[in-house]
């Protein structure tokens, strides 16, 4: 995601460093393959650790797994002051509340997104298909940042990103989604698309019955309805795809159970709120990455 975002504003003619983890050469190119055809983009990079104070307008977009996501940020604290807008594009929920108690005050912003990628290697990305990106800030944020000051990532095109003042909804259903498609794909070990078969229906509806009923502690009612709808056409829309769960599970990474599954339970947990259906599928996961590990 950060590969695609970075060639997306570097067309649009902004400067964009990339910090990574690994030394990189000073100048690196980003190469972005669709439709059998290849974009290039040189842009400046810089090691993690070596990363020195930005220019005041400049925006630090945060794509990182959910789980990498605090240290990457904890590593240049230093920095973070200088950053007037913090962009977090992260599958699944939880993230938000570790950053705010470890480092209190950000100005933090939530970016969702269904916009297709996949890394065939270092700064090499696939695009696969047009999504969409919303951006919004959350209703718990002491400062609410409102959409001037990310203009330039709202305005990005072709691929619309929108503002959404109801961010906190639409992270719930992304999670929704997630918590059934990765989680059912990743048991199953099938692409998304299996999941619309008749014979997942009853258990994607329990599913989603019990995730709208947490859900709905949090949100209004009208964005809980439409929980099942949303999944089957995500698994449709994307029914060639394996998970992002899954590729990892099957690429020995660490995957984001903890973020999606992990947390939507941990949350019914606190509400007093059973939700079998979710535990047992939560507890199928670990029970088969710790199988794939052991291999
Ligand atoms: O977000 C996804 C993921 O795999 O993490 C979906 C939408 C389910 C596409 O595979």
């Amino acid at each position: 995601m950060g590969c695609w975002w970075g060639s997306r504003l570097l067309k649009q003619g902004h400067r964009v460093k990339l910090l990574m983890r690994n030394r990189p050469p000073d100048r690196a190119r980003i190469i972005v393959e669709h439709n059998n055809h290849q974009d290039h983009f040189n842009c400046d990079t810089t090691q993690i650790e070596s990363a020195v104070p930005p220019e005041s307008t400049t925006s630090l977009l945060v794509a990182l797994k959910a789980h990498n996501t605090l240290d990457a940020l904890t590593s240049i604290s230093d920095l973070l002051p200088y950053y007037p807008v913090i962009l977090l594009m992260q599958n699944g929920m939880g993230v938000v509340e570790q950053i705010r108690h470890a480092h209190p005050d950000l100005p933090l912003l939530i970016g969702i997104t269904n916009q297709g990628a996949y890394r065939v290697d270092t700064l090499h990305i696939v695009q696969a298909g047009q999504g969409e990106t919303w951006l919004g800030c959350l209703p718990s944020e002491a400062v609410q940042t409102g959409p001037d000051a990310v203009e330039d990532l709202v305005n990005i095109s072709p691929g619309p990103v929108r503002w959404d003042p109801r961010i906190l909804s639409r992270q719930w259903i992304k999670l929704a989604v997630n918590c059934v498609i990765n989680g059912l794909t990743m048991v199953e070990n099938c692409r998304n698309g299996q999941l619309t078969l008749p014979t997942y229906r009853e258990r994607i509806t329990n599913l989603c019955e019990e995730i709208e009923t947490v859900m709905s502690n949090y949100v209004s009612s009208d964005a809980t309805l439409i929980l099942q709808q949303e999944v089957l056409r995500v698994a449709a829309a994307t029914r060639e795809n394996y998970s992002s769960m899954l590729q990892d599970a099957q690429n020995g990474r660490t995957t984001e159970v903890e973020y999606l599954n992990g947390y939507l339970c941990q949350r019914a947990d606190s509400l007093n709120i059973a939700v079998p259906e979710n535990q047992k599928l939560y507890a199928e996961i670990r029970t088969v990455t710790a199988t794939r590990t052991a291999l």
